[in-house]
């Protein structure tokens, strides 16, 4: 058995759900947030045969596509030259990054 690790929008969190309950495969949605940006996003955990890893994977790509964030580099004002030098830089966020881990035992009660 694998654990993907998807770390997806919010935007595209509900989509991706439903998409992967359409083929019974099972989901935990939780409610994390970038370090970087410091902005929400969802982490899904999602427990599959060896066997089902390509699908999760194939699904995750057809749902969650890429966005630009602006973010404005925080400079310490000591730090900074000229205050207005601190330009707004864009940064794309995802589709999904995604982890595929083993798992040693699972078990519900
Ligand atoms: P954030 O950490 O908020 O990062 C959002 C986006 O900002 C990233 O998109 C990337 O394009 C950019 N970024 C991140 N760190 C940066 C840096 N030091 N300098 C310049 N740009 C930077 P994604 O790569 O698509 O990542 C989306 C979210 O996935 C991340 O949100 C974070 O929550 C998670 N993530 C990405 N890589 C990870 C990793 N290796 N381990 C754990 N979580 C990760």
């Amino acid at each position: 058995m694998k654990l993907v690790i998807a770390i997806v929008q919010d935007a595209d969190a509900n989509g991706l759900i439903r998409a992967l309950g359409a083929e019974r495969i099972e989901v935990t949605k939780l409610a994390s947030t970038g370090g970087f940006l410091r902005e929400g996003n969802t982490t899904l955990l999602i427990g599959v045969t060896e066997d089902n890893v390509a699908r999760v994977k194939e699904i995750i790509s057809e749902k969650c596509r890429s966005r630009k964030r602006f973010v404005t580099p925080t400079v310490p004002v000591a730090e900074q030259p000229e205050p207005m030098l601190a330009q707004p830089m864009e940064v794309p966020v995802g589709g999904a990054v995604a982890f595929v881990v083993g798992v040693e035992e699972f078990f519900k009660v």
